[in-house]
C-alpha cells in the first residue's frame, strides 16, 4: 500500500481551530486507488518544530507523495501554491513565541523551490466540481512557507512529489470563508488530481500583478 502524506496545522494566532487540520483529519484513510491511501497528520505551528516534525513523518511513513496544507487567513478559495521562498518574515509570533524577521529558511539554499505537483490540473479538477480554487504565487513568509520550502529542499532529486495548499477560514463574520464539507471535498479532489496526474496541463493560472 502506498501512502500519500497529507498534513494540516494546529491553531495559531489565538484561534481555537485550524480549518486545514479539521479538513485533513476527515481525509485520514481515504483511498486514492487500489494501492494508495491518505495518511493525515497534524503539524505544530512553530518555526523550530514544524518542518522537523514533517521530515520525521516522511522518514517514518516513506510516503510516495507529500501535500502539506495550512490556513491562509483572508483567502477565499483553495489556493494551490506554486512556489516556496527562502525567507522567514513573521508578522506575528508563532506558537512558541518566535518571530524571525528576514532570516533564511535554509542558509545558502536556493532563493526558491517550485511545487512538484501538477498545480493547474489540481485547480481545474476542484473548479469542475464547482468549488473555488486558484494557483497562488506566494505561500507567504510565515511557518507555512518555511515548511513548504524545507519539504521541497528535502525531496529534491527524489521520486517523491510534494507541494502545499492554503485553505480559507471557516465561516465567520466579515471574513472570506468556505464551509468545512466543501473544503474537505475540494481538498480530496485536489489531492486525487495530484495523485493521478503525471503531466500537468497548460492553462493559465497567472496574474498580471
Ligand atoms: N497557516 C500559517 C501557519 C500555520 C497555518 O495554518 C501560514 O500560512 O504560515
Amino acid at each position: 500500500m502506498k501512502t500519500l502524506l497529507l498534513t494540516g496545522f494546529e491553531p495559531f494566532d489565538h484561534d481555537v481551530v485550524n480549518p486545514s487540520w479539521e479538513a485533513v483529519r476527515l481525509l485520514e484513510g481515504v483511498e486514492l486507488s487500489d494501492d494508495a491511501r491518505i495518511v493525515a497528520r497534524r503539524l505544530p505551528c512553530a518555526f523550530a518544530t514544524a518542518a522537523q516534525t514533517l521530515l520525521g513523518l516522511i522518514e517514518e511513513l516513506q510516503p510516495a507523495m507529500v501535500i502539506a496544507t495550512g490556513l491562509g487567513p483572508g483567502r477565499s478559495d483553495i489556493s494551490i501554491e506554486r512556489v516556496a521562498i527562502n525567507v522567514n518574515d513573521a508578522r506575528i509570533p508563532d506558537n512558541l513565541g518566535a518571530q524571525p524577521i528576514d532570516t533564511a529558511v535554509v542558509e545558502g539554499g536556493p532563493a526558491a523551490y517550485f511545487s512538484t505537483l501538477p498545480i493547474k490540473s489540481m485547480v481545474r479538477t476542484v473548479r469542475e466540481a464547482g468549488i473555488a480554487a486558484s494557483v497562488s504565487q506566494t505561500a507567504g513568509t510565515f511557518v507555512c512557507n518555511q515548511v513548504f520550502y524545507r519539504l521541497q529542499h528535502a525531496l529534491v532529486g527524489t521520486e517523491v512529489r510534494s507541494g502545499f495548499i492554503h485553505v480559507p477560514g471557516l465561516p465567520a463574520f466579515g471574513q472570506p470563508s468556505m464551509e468545512l464539507p466543501v473544503l474537505v471535498e475540494g481538498l480530496r479532489l485536489a489531492v486525487s488530481a495530484a495523485w493521478r496526474t503525471r503531466m500537468d496541463i497548460v492553462e493559465t493560472g497567472g496574474r498580471v500583478s
